[in-house]
C-alpha cells in the first residue's frame, strides 16, 4: 500500500487561561493518539495546533487584570505550550494566530471573497459607550433581559432562560467596560451567505458520512442547522483587537474571531514549512486531493469545522486556481466533567493539566482520560477511579507482566532472551493471540474508537499475565527447561508488542519498555511476530508505575470547591492621586545608633539623592546599629517632619512584620541608586 499523507489538527485552544483535563479529552489526546499510530504506521503525517489569540474573552480578561491582550496571549500561548509538552502531545507545530503569517492568510482569503461579490455589506444598530468611545461587542454589555428579569443578561442573549432578543429591547443596558448607559448607534459590516452553500455542505456531509463513517453525534448537529436553516453571519466586528479588515474604510474593525481562527490550522502549516526551508512545502498537505485531513474538536466547536469552514474553503476554491481539501473527518468528542458536575475554575471545581502533572505522571493520566473519553456522551473524571486504573491496570497488570517477565528472565537466562522451540499448543496460541493484536487495535484507532482500542491494549497484557500464569515457568524451570525458555521468550515477544501497542497512549512508558529490551519500535504491522531473536541482551528492568496512595487521592478530593475568596477592600479607597502625594525614595543608610532612654528607636542617618537627612526608626528591638549600615531601604520623604524621644525624624522608614512578629525593613538591591523616586 501507499504511503498516506495525512493532515491532522487539533482545536486552537484561546489564550486565556490554562487548559485542564476536559480540553485533553475532548480535542488532543484522542488526536496524539491517532498520530502516533499513524507515525508507527509510516504515514506521512502532519500535526498541526497552535494558540487562538484573539476575540472577546482575551480583551476582556485583559481588561479586567489592567494588561494588554498582548501580555495575556503571551502568559498562556507559553504556559499552554509547555503543559502539552509535558503531557506528551506530539504536535509537529504549535502556532500562534498573532503571527504576521496567519494575519496574511486571513486577509488574503476575506478579500478574494469580496473581489467574488460574494460579501453583503450590511448596517445595524450596535451598543456604543460614548464615554470609552468604542462599539462594545456582546459580551460588553449587561442588563435586565426583558423576557425573565435576570439581571446579568447579555445585549442581544439571555443566559437564564435562553431567550434571544433585539439589542433594543435590553432593559437598562450598562457598559462592562465605563459602567455608563451606551447608546444604539449604526455601524456596518460585512457578512458571509452561509445559505448559499447549504446544499453543497449537505452533500459534503452526506458523502463523508457514508465514506468515512461520521459520529453521530456530529451529524445530529450538523442536521440541526440544517433544519434551522443557514443564514448570512457576521464576517467583522468592531474591535481594536483581532485581524484588521484589509480596506482602507474599515478603521477599528476587524475579522470574526471564528472566520480567522480556522484559518490559523493553515498559517500554523505554512510557518512549519517555512521553518523547515520549504515555503511551498504547506501546498503539499491543504492542497493535494490524495491528503486525508482529519480535525479533531470538541463538541461545542462542531458547526465551525463542519459548516463554518468547509463553506470558507469551498467559496476559496470557487474562485481561485489553487484548490483546499475539506475535512475528511470530523471526529468530535463530547466532554468530559469532573466528579460529576462542570469544570469551574472560579468555583475551585476541577485541575489545570500543569498542576496535575506536578503531582502525578503524563501517562498515568494519559491511561485514564484514553479509556474514559466522551466519544459518545459526557464521561466524568474521578480521582478515586484515577488512583484505581493506575494501581489495578497500570501497575497490577501491565507493569507486573513486564517486571516478573524480566525478573525471570534475568535470574534463569541470564538476562538473554531463550531460544525457543517445539512449541506446545499454549505456546502456539499465545503467538496467535500476540500477532492478533495490532491489526485489531489499529483498526479501532482508525475508526476513531480510541476507548475501545485502549482496552484492547490492556487485553494483551491481560493476555501475558494469563500465559504466564498457566505456563507456570517456576515450576518448568526445574523439571522441563526448555518448555520454560519457550514461555519466557514468549513474554518477552509479547513485551516487545505491548511497548509498541501502547506507544501511542503511553509514549514515556513504551520508551522505557524499548530501552529495558535494547530495541527499537518495528513497523506497526510488524509487531506482534516473533521479533526479538535468540540470545538478544536485555538491559535492567525498571519499576513502571508507582501505587497511588489514598492519602494522595484525599488530599486531592479534600481540596475540590475551596476557592480562595477575591480580596475586598473596605471603604474608603484612596485614588490614585492620593497615593502620589506620598514620596517614597530609596535611601542608603550611612550611620545609625541607639536613641538613649529608648527601647524601639534607633537614629538613622541616610543619604537619597538630594542629601543626607536623620530619619528616627523604631526597630531597635529587631537590628543592632552596625546591621542596617550599608544597607538601601525606603522612606517617605515628603512626611512632615516630627519629634520622637526629643529626636527629629525628617521621614519614615518602612518596614514590615515577619512571621515571628519581628521588624524588617524593606531592603532595595544595589542596582538602583539612591533616592529613587517608587512608583
Ligand atoms: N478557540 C474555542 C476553544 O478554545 C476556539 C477553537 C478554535 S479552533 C479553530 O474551545
Ligand atoms: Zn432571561
Amino acid at each position: 500500500m501507499a504511503t498516506e499523507k495525512i493532515l491532522v489538527t487539533s482545536a486552537l485552544p484561546y489564550a486565556n487561561g490554562h487548559i485542564h483535563l476536559g480540553h485533553l479529552s475532548g480535542a488532543y489526546l484522542p488526536a496524539d493518539i491517532f498520530v502516533r499510530y499513524h507515525r508507527l504506521k509510516g504515514s506521512n503525517i502532519l500535526y498541526v495546533c497552535g494558540s487562538d489569540e484573539h476575540g472577546v474573552p482575551i480583551t476582556i480578561t485583559a481588561d479586567k487584570e489592567g494588561v494588554t491582550p498582548k501580555d495575556i496571549i503571551d502568559r498562556y500561548h507559553e504556559a499552554n505550550k509547555n503543559a502539552y509538552e509535558k503531557f506528551g502531545m506530539s504536535f509537529d507545530v504549535y502556532s500562534r494566530t498573532s503571527l504576521p503569517v496567519h494575519h496574511k492568510t486571513a486577509q488574503t482569503f476575506f478579500k478574494s471573497y469580496l473581489e467574488q461579490g460574494l460579501l453583503v455589506e450590511k448596517k445595524s444598530m450596535q451598543f456604543y459607550d460614548e464615554k470609552a468611545k468604542m462599539f462594545l461587542p456582546d459580551r460588553y454589555v449587561e442588563g435586565t433581559c426583558p423576557n425573565c428579569g435576570f439581571e446579568e443578561a447579555r445585549s442581544d442573549e439571555c443566559e437564564n432562560c435562553n431567550a434571544l432578543y433585539d439589542p433594543k429591547e435590553l432593559i437598562n443596558p450598562k457598559s462592562k467596560i465605563t459602567g455608563e448607559k451606551p447608546v444604539l448607534k449604526e455601524t456596518s459590516h460585512w457578512y458571509f451567505p452561509l445559505g448559499k452553500f447549504q446544499k453543497r455542505l449537505e452533500e459534503y456531509i452526506k458523502t463523508g458520512s457514508e465514506k468515512y463513517n461520521w459520529k453521530d453525534n456530529v451529524l445530529q448537529y450538523c442536521n440541526g442547522w440544517f433544519k434551522d436553516g443557514l443564514t448570512d453571519r457576521a464576517y467583522t466586528r468592531d474591535l481594536d483587537w483581532g485581524v484588521k479588515v484589509p480596506l482602507d474604510n474599515a478603521e477599528g474593525k476587524v475579522l470574526y474571531v471564528w472566520f480567522e481562527a480556522v484559518l490559523g490550522y493553515i498559517s500554523a502549516t505554512k510557518e512549519y514549512f517555512e521553518k523547515q526551508g520549504n515555503a511551498d512545502g504547506w501546498k503539499d498537505f491543504w492542497q493535494d486531493q490524495s491528503t486525508r485531513y482529519i480535525a479533531f474538536i470538541g463538541k461545542d466547536n462542531i458547526v465551525f469545522h463542519t459548516i463554518i469552514f468547509p463553506a470558507m474553503l469551498m467559496a476559496w476554491n470557487d474562485g481561485n486556481d489553487d484548490k483546499y481539501l475539506v475535512p475528511e473527518n470530523v471526529p468530535a468528542n463530547e466532554f468530559l466533567n469532573f466528579e460529576g458536575k462542570k469544570f469551574s475554575k472560579s468555583r475551585g471545581w476541577g485541575i489545570d493539566v500543569k498542576e496535575f502533572l506536578d503531582l502525578f505522571p503524563a501517562d498515568t493520566l494519559r491511561y485514564t482520560l484514553a479509556s474514559n473519553l466522551p466519544e459518545n456522551k459526557d464521561t466524568d473524571f474521578y480521582w478515586k477511579e484515577f488512583q484505581a486504573k493506575t494501581n489495578s491496570e497500570l501497575a497490577d497488570i501491565l507493569g507486573n507482566f513486564i517486571n516478573r517477565t524480566f525478573i525471570f528472565a534475568g535470574k534463569h537466562f541470564n538476562g538473554k532472551v531463550p531460544e525457543a522451540k517445539d512449541h506446545a499448543e499454549i505456546d502456539k496460541e499465545m503467538l496467535e493471540t500476540i500477532a492478533s493484536y495490532p491489526g485489531k487495535i489499529g483498526a479501532l484507532i482508525e475508526r476513531y474508537k480510541i476507548k475501545d482500542a485502549v482496552f484492547e491494549m490492556m487485553n494483551l497484557a491481560r493476555a501475558g499475565n494469563k500465559y504466564f500464569n498457566d505456563s507456570e515457568p517456576w515450576v518448568s524451570v526445574k523439571s522441563d527447561k526448555q518448555k520454560c525458555a519457550n514461555t519466557v521468550n514468549i513474554c518477552l515477544q509479547t513485551i516487545y508488542t505491548l511497548a509498541e501497542v501502547f506507544e501511542p497512549v503511553l509514549p514515556g512508558t513504551s520508551k522505557k519498555v524499548f530501552s529495558m529490551l535494547d530495541a527499537a519500535p518495528t513497523a506497526w504491522d510488524d509487531c506482534g511476530k516473533t521479533n526479538l531473536p535468540t540470545g538478544h541482551g536485555l538491559n535492567k528492568p525498571e519499576i513502571l508505575f508507582t501505587k497511588i496512595e489514598d492519602e494522595q487521592i484525599d488530599e486531592q478530593i479534600n481540596r475540590l470547591g475551596v476557592v480562595e475568596a477575591e480580596e475586598k477592600y473596605d471603604e474608603p479607597l484612596i485614588t490614585f492621586e492620593d497615593f502620589s502625594k506620598v514620596d517614597l525614595r530609596t535611601a542608603a543608610v550611612l550611620e545609625a545608633e541607639k536613641i538613649k532612654k529608648s527601647k524601639k528607636l534607633l537614629k538613622l542617618k541616610v543619604k537619597t539623592a538630594g542629601g543626607v537627612r536623620q530619619v528616627i526608626a523604631g526597630i531597635a528591638e529587631s537590628y543592632k546599629p552596625e546591621e542596617l549600615i550599608g544597607k538601601q531601604v525606603i522612606i517617605a520623604a515628603n512626611l512632615k517632619p516630627a519629634k520622637l524621644m526629643g529626636e527629629e525624624s525628617q521621614g519614615m522608614l518602612l518596614a514590615v512584620d515577619d512571621k515571628d512578629g519581628k521588624v524588617q525593613v524593606v531592603e532595595i538591591g544595589d542596582n538602583v541608586n539612591h533616592g529613587t523616586k517608587i512608583r
